[in-house]
Parts: C-alpha cells; structure tokens; sequence
C-alpha cells in the first residue's frame, strides 16, 4: 500500500527547498543514523494503528502523537509502536535505546513505526521527531539513536523593555517542545511582580495566566522556572526571607515547580555573597528539597560575568564553597555579552565548584534597541557541552523574530559538536516562514549585526557583498550594477514580506525595520544611478523622459530620503523609552552607500563646477571615557540632541574616572541633563567644558531631593565649547546608572 515515488520528483522538492542534505525538515539535528537503506521517499499511510500503553495514550505523550495527520484507528496494518525503556510495548528495541536521558529511538520504515524513549520526555522528542520526518506526508526509511549533550536547554526572558505578550509565550512553548527544548525561565525585568514588586502576589488575572503557561509548559516538557528578583530593596532579616518564602509558596500554588533567584544589575546591601548564599540555602533547604516535586535551585549571581569578578573580595568563590551543591549558578561569560568557549567554562568553573549555568545574552537586543537581530547562532565552542549544567537563551523582545536564534540554540544545545550554523540558519528561515523564507533570508542579511554597542559585541554582516562594494567603490561598472541588483532585491523583499499574512507576528515586529528596509534599498538605487551620472555612463543632460539635469534630481532625492531614514533611526517616540529606532544595513551596505554618494557627488562637482554637498552622513562626536563600561557607548544627534545610549547595568564608575564627549569642531550649548538613576549624586560628579583648550567648570544640581535627573548650571546655556567631562570626585567608586544622557546644541 506504500506508493513508492522516486528520487527525481523529491530531489525537485529538496532543490526547491534549497537545502541539499537529506533529513533537512529535523531540528535538531539527529545524533546517531543507524539505519538509512536508501534515498527513496515514501507515501505516509492515510490510516494507522497506535501500540502503546493507556498512560500515554490519555496523556501528553497521546496528545503529541494526535498531531500528526494519519487517522489513528484499531487494527491498521500500519503500526505505531509507543514506548519507554521497560515498558513491554518496546521491548524488542531495548537495545537500541540510548542510555542518556532524554534519549530517544526512532524507526520508521514500510512496515511501521518505533518510538522507544530512554524516559517519557525521551518518547516525547522521538514523536517530535516523527512528525517533523512527516511533515510533507512523505517519509524515508530510517532509524536513529538521539539524545542531547546538554542536559538543560531553552531559554531565559530575562530582558529589560516590554515583556512578551502572553500569547508570544504559549507559542514559545510550543515551539520549544517541538525543537526539542525544555527550560524556560520566567524573569522579565519589567513585569512588576518579578522584580520591583518581589514580595507582592500576582493579581488574579496574572496569576491565572501563569498557572497556564505552566500547563502548556508540561504540555511540552518544558520546565517553567519562575524567577524573582529582590536584590534592589532586600533586607537581611527574616521578614524578607519569610516574605520571599511566602512569595514562591504563591507561586507553587500555580502550579510552578521550578525556581530561580536572580541578584543582577544591583548594588549596596543585596550584593553581599555570604548572605545571598545564606538566604538561598535556607529556601532550597526549606522549600525546594521539602517539595519534593520541585526542580534544583537556579541563581543569577551579581558577578555574572568575568570583566565584572572581583578576585580580590572573592564573591564567586564565597558563592562556590557556601552555596548548597545542588544550587545551579548562572554566568553569561567573559563579559555580560560573550560567546562561551572552553576557557571561559573553565575559568568559572573551578571559582563556583560546580558546572556554570549559562545565560548566554543573545539575540537579546535591550541594549540596542534600533537593531533587529537575525543573523545565525555563531561563535560558541563546540566541545563545551560537558562543561556546562544547561544553556539558556536570553532574547529579544521580539519573540517571533527571535525563533530564528532559538532554532540554532536548540541545535546547537543537542548536537553540538555537530553544529553547522549555516545549514540551521536556513533552515531556521524555513521554519520560521516556509511562504517566504528566500525573502526573509534576504532581509535578514541586513540585519545581523549590533552595531556599535556598550559591551562591544558585534556579528558578521555584509560579508557576502563585501567585495562587490569594494569593487564599486574603486569605479567596476559591473559591480555597481550588482549592487544595484541588491538594492532591488532587498526592496523585492521587504515587499513580498510586508505583503505575507502567513506569521502576521513575525511582520508585526519586523515592519518598522521593513519600512526602512525599503527606504535604505529606494536610497541605494538612487545613489547607483547618480554614481553612473557622475561616471558619465548617463548623460546627465539628456534623460530619461527628457528630466533635465538629471543629477540635481537624485542628489535631492538621495537627501530626502536620508533624511526619512535619519528620522526612523532616531525615533524615539515609537516603542519604549530606550528605543532610539531602526536601523538596518549599517556594517557594509549603508556605508558603503554613503561612500558612493560622496565619490559620486565630488566627481560631478569637479566636473561640472557645482557646489552640491559630499556629505553623506556625518556625526562629529566621540565618547572617551576611562570607565570602562562607558567607553564603548554610542553617540547619536538628531537635530540640536546629542544623546549617547543608554547602558543597563550598574556602572561602577571609579574615584576619579572621566566620561568624556569630543566635538571635532567647537559647538554652543543650550542645556543638558542627564540621569544616572540614584537621587542626590551630583554632588560626587564636575562637569567641565573645553573652551579655547581650558577646562571650564560647570555647576551641577537637582531640583528636587528625590530626583535622580541631574541639571547644570545657568552658565552652560550659551558657552562655546569642543568637549565635556564628568568627573567622579567623591574620592570612591561610586555605583550608578547610565540611564539617559543628553545634551542641546544651539
Ligand atoms: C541583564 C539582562 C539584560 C542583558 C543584556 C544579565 C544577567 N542581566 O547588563 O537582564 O537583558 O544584560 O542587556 C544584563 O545579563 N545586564
């Protein structure tokens, strides 16, 4: 009953997919093909029978099974068997079960199909991966032995900015479940109840929505950490340790059988390693190991990261000789943004005596807002695996757009020696929008870097036209032409996916970098064609539909609209107070675009003896500073603003250390006021301006005591000056935000 089709009508298939391997649809990929007869695809029957026992049946396991598309009925020749290792069903396949939890075996064949589990999350994993095999209703013959190298996968949201919608989050469970993925940990930093509101319950309609993300979770074996956050305002006293107690009891009667406790991004009393390592033994010794039915401890440490470890005052290794053993410890790397090599596993872990729990920060985008990230998992160490206790992913707010990592975290989590960036980026797009996945491949070659950032974490973008930008720039017609293709072809894509209503939450997100996607491509045709204009490729007198000077047109045009996209790029009012808007194309194709302009405007003016500017993109500032987490910050102008980004974390500014903003020419200032998040700091801060080569000193102040905005003085407002600089002059580091920083130029 099995119609055999052959090879040529699949390969057709496949090459439409454009992916060459077999065994494509899997994710993650397969650890172990034991059996593989040949490259023949099959029918899958319309009808089959399932052989396994009740418990599953009327459980998850049967739920999971249901979703495949054959009409399960009794007594097809067709079989399904369903089992986990000592169940009787399963029996005869003993041997080829992994022994690694959550090991899986898998037959599928002619005569019927296998499913053995090493345990009940296993057989869920070798369901997940029958229904991928199946998905086009066709299948090979095939068996396979799986299992992961990481006991603990998934992801973390432990972002700052807005919170994922309730929705997003079911749709993350689901998908975690199907890529084989089984931690998700709740921490937000902006859900009130998490962190600045740690002591008080949920109100009803919250909690009733977790106690269903902890259903779905189960659903999907997913463990759902819950975390919470008390590190700004706790007390070491037994109120707030019997108040956090009471906390998680609430959440236990949820349904939340997972915790985490998480100390980042905080100063003063709640840093204190002893009494962290006190309060969390006493919860894990009084309400986790007395559950009995509640998963291991996770905590965030406030050292998370090495630039951040103070060997001096030993807080790691305080943490790692105190902290009961069964107690997990987080660490995001070498840096709070950092890829995860051995080395660096090495390193935390002989400080913390137990395997580090990574909080890998990627593509978490809080830290720059303007950038959508959509560019491969790439650049963690293949052979950390048994190095590491679990791998979590902290993304970005953006949900949907942020499955396309995801995707290369699950791969990467369960085969990751295997691990091939390029092929799982594929077929990450296909999964994520199968309608339009060569299009979303095309956008999302422009949008995988960071761009300039506080932490200094940047990622491969424009290789692929690095050449032929390089090509135009030196004057090869043919690759300008090339680049002008580019530009269509980005622009085709933008279209074809603001058009696309198969993941309306994917284009949701993604369309403000669409809409300016479709000005940097409309900018880069225009700038194509003043460069042959300028190159006399076109005669700049004798145009298209008798258009007179021809250039004076798509100079003007190139200008307008550079100056929708400066406005998109610095668009504040749009999303969240940290947003400074969209950008895309910033590491090889806009400059390279703005390159062109200036070639092509200087060659026309030569030429033609005119005056139009060569200025493309222009921003005189510079950011100096000796405090090491400010030195790399951005600075940006839209109009008479200069602001620099925001940086998340506590900034440990040193006694004397210098944050300083250079001008390459002498500007005249109107105001200024920054916010470093703590009240009445001015006092440990000077602010001087350079004016003619000397420092000037201005006078900083709050209005009000309990404001942490800090203003200047009546005589900023109109001195000239070529620079600023604050200075920490209270004689000690002091510990503050970098929350806002802006000035007005007249
Ligand atoms: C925060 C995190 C934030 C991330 C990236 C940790 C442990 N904490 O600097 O909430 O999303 O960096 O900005 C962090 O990474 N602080």
């Amino acid at each position: 009953m099995n119609k055999k089709i052959f090879a040529l009508g699949i390969l057709l298939i496949a090459a439409l997919c454009t992916v060459q391997a077999s065994y494509w649809t899997e994710n993650p990929r397969w650890k172990k093909i034991l059996w593989a007869p040949a490259e023949v695809w099959y029918e899958v029957p319309a009808k089959w029978s399932i052989v396994a026992a009740d418990k599953y049946m009327n459980g998850y396991i049967g739920e999971a099974i249901k979703q495949a598309k054959p009409e399960i009925a009794p007594n097809e020749k067709y079989t399904v068997i369903l089992g986990v290792r000592g169940d009787k069903e399963v029996k005869k396949y003993k041997k080829f079960i992994p022994k690694q939890a959550e090991g899986y075996y898998l037959k599928v064949s002619q005569e019927g199909i296998v499913i053995a589990g090493n345990d009940e999350r296993g057989l869920f994993y070798g369901i997940q991966s029958l229904l991928q095999h199946i998905a086009n209703d066709i299948y090979e013959e095939v068996a396979v032995a799986d299992w992961p190298d990481m006991p603990f996968r998934g992801t973390v949201e432990g972002f700052y900015g807005t919170p994922w919608s309730h929705e997003a989050r079911l749709s993350q469970l689901d998908f975690y479940g199907k890529n084989k993925m089984n931690v998700y940990i709740y921490g937000p930093k902006d859900d009130p109840w998490h962190r600045d509101k740690w002591r008080v319950p949920y109100p009803e309609a919250e909690a009733n929505r977790i106690a269903e993300l902890v259903e779905v979770a189960k659903k999907n074996y997913v463990n759902f950490y819950w975390a919470i956050h008390p590190g700004v305002d706790i007390k070491w006293n037994n109120e707030d340790r019997d108040a956090l107690v009471a906390k998680l009891e609430k959440m236990y009667d949820l349904g939340v059988r997972a915790f985490a406790v998480f100390f980042d991004d905080i100063w003063g009393e709640g840093t204190k390693a002893d009494k962290q390592a006190e309060l969390l033994n006493y919860v894990d010794n009084n309400f986790i190991q007395k559950k009995k039915d509640v998963a291991p401890l996770i905590m965030c440490p406030t050292e998370y990261n090495r630039g951040w470890a103070n060997e001096e005052k030993g807080y790691l290794r305080t943490l790692g000789s105190t902290l009961n053993k069964g107690i997990e410890i987080m660490w995001t790397g070498n840096s709070v943004v950092a890829c995860i090599d051995k080395p660096t596993m090495e390193w935390i872990n002989e400080r913390i005596q137990r395997k580090a729990y990574i909080w890998l920060n990627f593509p978490v985008n809080d830290f720059v807002r303007d950038h959508m990230l959509m560019g491969p998992l790439y650049g963690n160490g293949k052979d950390i695996a048994p190095l590491v206790s679990g791998f979590v992913s902290n993304p970005m707010e953006y949900a949907e757009t942020s499955k396309i990592s995801l995707y290369g975290i699950a791969d990467y989590c369960w085969n990751t020696e295997n691990y091939d960036e390029h092929s799982n980026w594929q077929k990450s797009l296909q999964n994520i929008l199968p309608s339009n996945s060569m299009a979303l491949g095309v956008f999302a070659l422009y949008n995988k870097d960071l761009g300039p950032n506080g932490h200094g974490f940047r990622r491969e973008e424009g290789d692929e036209i690095k050449d032929i930008a390089q090509k135009a720039i030196e004057g090869d017609d043919a690759a300008l032409d090339i680049l002008a293709f580019k530009c269509w072809e980005l622009d085709e894509a933008c279209d074809k996916l603001l058009a696309d209503n198969s993941n309306p939450q994917l284009i949701h997100e993604l369309r403000p970098w669409l809409l300016q996607g479709k000005l940097l491509a409309d900018y880069g045709t225009t700038i194509c064609n003043m460069k042959k204009v300028a190159d006399g490729k076109i005669s700049p007198s004798n145009m298209p539909l008798g258009i007179i000077d021809y250039f004076n047109h798509l100079w003007n045009q190139a200008r307008d609209i550079r100056k929708q996209m400066y406005d998109n790029e610095n668009n504040k009012a749009m999303l969240h107070p940290y947003q400074t808007g969209t950008k895309l194309g910033t590491k090889v194709l806009l400059p390279t675009l703005n390159n062109l302009f200036t070639l092509a405007t200087e060659k026309y003016n030569k030429e033609h003896n005119s005056k139009y500017d060569t200025a493309a993109d222009y921003n005189p500032f510079k950011v100096k500073s000796t405090v090491k987490q400010l030195a790399l910050l951005p600075v940006s102008v839209r109009g008479s603003d200069v602001t620099v980004a925001s940086a998340l974390e506590v900034i440990n500014w040193q006694a004397g250390g210098e944050f300083v903003v250079e001008s390459d020419r002498p500007i005249t200032f109107q105001g200024m006021d920054f916010n470093f998040g703590v009240n009445g700091v001015a006092k440990n801060f000077k602010l001087e301006l350079l004016v003619d080569g000397n420092w000037r000193e201005v006078s900083l102040l709050h209005y009000a005591d309990n404001d942490p905005v800090i203003h200047t003085g009546n005589e900023l407002g109109g001195m000239t000056a070529s620079a600023l600089r604050i200075t920490n002059i209270s004689g000690a580091e002091q510990q503050v935000y970098f929350k806002d920083f802006k000035f007005v130029r007249r």
